[in-house]
């Protein structure tokens, strides 16, 4: 596989199957994001976050070698510019997390007031959990009632006007006195997100440190209010994880079963598909029409949703959801919101695939809807598990080409899994963690998050930095498509601990616990903010996150969502580090451990404004300048 401006030899992606479905693209003439990316120039300007579409005096673009020096028609001058773009991008990403979290939300509520039949409260533990943040008393008052109240406060929350959202206590105490401090403690999200809009707007705030500070403000109320929330009444309504087993990769697909894929990120709509799909009813339909059985597989963060909850195999990350299709052995891709790309139309119109959308967020030209209500859930994605089955004797037999490649898989690293694993069921705790980072058998903790991006290797930079850490001894954390990746290339299981470190290993060997862990999908990022907050509560690493050895790192992001996520680790104290085929560059988080306020001007300068580092965290075009 050769890349036609890098030259021969560059690879698309270090996953042999996708490789494989890569050469079926290429002598099919069907066009993916591998080969679109080719021919599609990433625009420099827009890269950098120095073009200004906020008002119709312009776009003013910032170009040349003074670009520094220039202003806008309005007189903004290119810091204002590229911070205004930052925080933009920042309110999509943000916006996408805890709208997910609301609409989880408003199921919760549909159970408690028995509007919805087919979901129920799968983990009263975690339900009584998180009505205690919300400080409502829990004496004496059954699930649903409580499942009410809960739900109530959490969707209150979002809309807080200037009170501070609540999970904010969830924070150390030290950070949450930071926060106080410098005047970013988060209020509701939505006030948040509206804040950054109107300030954005053309002749609003022309400061640029003053934009990222909000930038930072509207990211916490997105990690510690949005995204949280939606971790925790996922684990109320679908279970807390804890680990399963399965398997990854392309090669999970049967090629005598009606297959299925979902693709998307809300478990509302997933989990209905896979009690659909395991109905024996619906099997023997399957039967009815010449297929073995019905096999179901995920893509994206939907898929780490269902694949440590009910062990269903994920076939792969953000950029095998084309080469899925491209099987020609997937005979309905279903979908509901983010990462689901309008490209999927041409790949799905090649072979007998329906495309089916379901969110009335998110519809896509050509393809075909059948909205998804939760009321009806159960019939609803019983429908579309049939109109799967009705589509297998379509099937083309001579287009069928399934790679073989799939690696087994344990996923489903709760927060508190981790801390039953290290301290048993009557004791659990962090200690045993943060004894072992003290005492330096584990050096610290990485968490590799984030998506993939047809700008570099696929996996690559992933993969070779899960790869060093643990064999440097440092304890990995995985989410997202990231986590996609570890499972595909086979570091997602126990045995691991063979290829670590020696202080790492033993630790391993001896509490049971893998050295890269699957934490779940993006916005399960949420863990590990809490799991940062656990040690630091735990003791003997400092009182602030900040002081903590853990690094938050995203080497192939592509979308909003990732800058979103980045920049409320920064302000939580994490040290994150951002960039493209593994080279760590753009730096959030360099001086981790200066106040925010010194932290706010480091983002400014170092990630939204600054041409060159805003162009890293924008979106990767080839090596860096330095680097090359
Ligand atoms: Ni995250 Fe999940 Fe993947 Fe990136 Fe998209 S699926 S929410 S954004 S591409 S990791």
């Amino acid at each position: 596989m050769t890349d036609k401006k890098k030259g021969n030899g560059y690879a698309k992606s270090i996953d042999p199957a996708a490789l494989e479905m890569l050469k079926v693209a290429e002598e099919k003439g069907i066009s993916t994001m591998f080969s679109r990316v080719d021919e599609v120039s990433a625009c420099p300007i827009g890269a950098e976050g120095a073009c200004c579409k906020v008002c119709f005096m312009g776009p003013c673009r910032f170009i040349g070698k003074e670009k520094e020096e220039k202003h806008g028609v309005c007189g903004a001058s290119l810091a204002t510019v590229a911070a205004r773009n930052y925080i933009r991008s920042c309110a999509g990403g943000a916006s996408a997390h805890a709208d997910h979290g609301r609409t989880i939300v408003e199921t919760l509520l549909a159970v408690a007031r028995k509007q919805t039949p087919d979901y129920a409260v799968k983990d009263p533990i975690k339900l009584r959990t998180v009505a205690g943040y919300f400080d409502i008393e829990t004496e004496g008052k059954d699930d649903l009632q409580l499942a009410e109240e809960v739900a109530l406060a959490a969707l209150n929350d979002w809309s807080k006007h200037n009170e501070h959202q609540t999970y904010v206590k969830r924070a150390p105490k030290k950070r949450q006195e930071l926060w106080e401090k410098l005047g970013v403690t988060p209020r509701g999200f939505d006030r948040e997100v509206v804040d950054s809009m109107h300030r954005t707007h053309a002749g609003g705030d022309q400061d640029a440190e003053h934009i990222m500070d909000q930038c930072v403000r509207m990211c916490l109320a997105s990690g510690w209010g949005g995204s949280m929330l939606a971790t925790d009444v996922s684990d109320i309504l679908f279970g807390t994880p804890k680990p399963v087993t399965s398997e990854a990769n392309l090669g999970v697909l049967e090629a005598k079963n009606v297959n299925i894929i979902i693709h998307g990120h809300e478990p509302v709509l997933s989990e209905m598909i896979v009690d659909a799909a395991q109905d024996p009813e619906l099997i023997e339909y399957a039967k009815s029409k010449g297929a073995e059985g019905i096999t179901l597989a995920g893509i994206c963060c939907t898929a780490n949703e269902v694949w440590m909850r009910r062990g269903v195999p994920p076939a792969g990350n953000s950029l095998h959801q084309e080469l899925a299709l491209l099987t020609g052995a997937v005979e309905l891709m279903v979908t509901d919101i983010q990462c689901v790309f309008q490209g999927l139309v041409g790949v799905a119109n090649q072979f007998h695939t329906h495309l089916v959308t379901t969110s009335s967020k998110a519809r896509i030209e050509g393809a075909m809807h059948v909205e998804f209500h939760e009321d009806r859930a159960l019939e609803i994605a019983r429908d579309i598990v049939k109109m799967a089955i009705d589509n297998f004797p379509n099937r083309d037999g001579g287009q069928i080409h399934i790679p073989s490649h799939k690696s087994p898989v344990v996923a489903g690293f709760s927060h508190e899994y981790i801390r039953y694993m290290l301290g048993g069921k009557f004791r659990g705790s962090f200690v045993p963690l943060n004894d072992n980072i003290v005492n330096g058998k584990i050096q610290g903790a990485a968490a590799i998050v984030g998506c993939n991006n047809p700008r570099t290797t696929q996996d690559e930079g992933i993969i070779n930095l899960v790869k060093s850490f643990i064999q440097n001894d440092v304890l990995v954390l995985v989410t997202g498509c990231a986590a996609h990746a570890s499972g595909k290339h086979g570091f997602l299981t126990p045995e691991m601990f063979e290829n670590a470190g020696p202080g790492l290993s033993e630790v391993c060997e001896t509490t049971g616990m893998p050295p890269v862990l699957h934490v779940g999908s993006c916005v399960d990022n949420s863990r590990i903010l809490t799991i940062l907050a656990e040690i630091v509560e735990t003791g003997g690493l400092g009182d602030d996150i900040d002081q903590v050895p853990a690094v938050g790192i995203s080497p192939e992001y592509y979308c909003e969502k990732a800058l979103e996520i980045a920049t409320y680790c920064v302000g939580s104290g994490a040290y994150v580090i951002f960039g493209g085929g593994g080279v760590a560059r753009a730096r959030l988080g360099r001086r981790h451990r200066d106040p925010l306020l010194g932290l706010g001007r480091e983002v400014r300068r170092q990630a939204g404004v600054h041409p060159r580092l805003a162009r890293d965290l924008r979106g990767f075009h080839g090596p860096h300048p330095e680097e090359a």
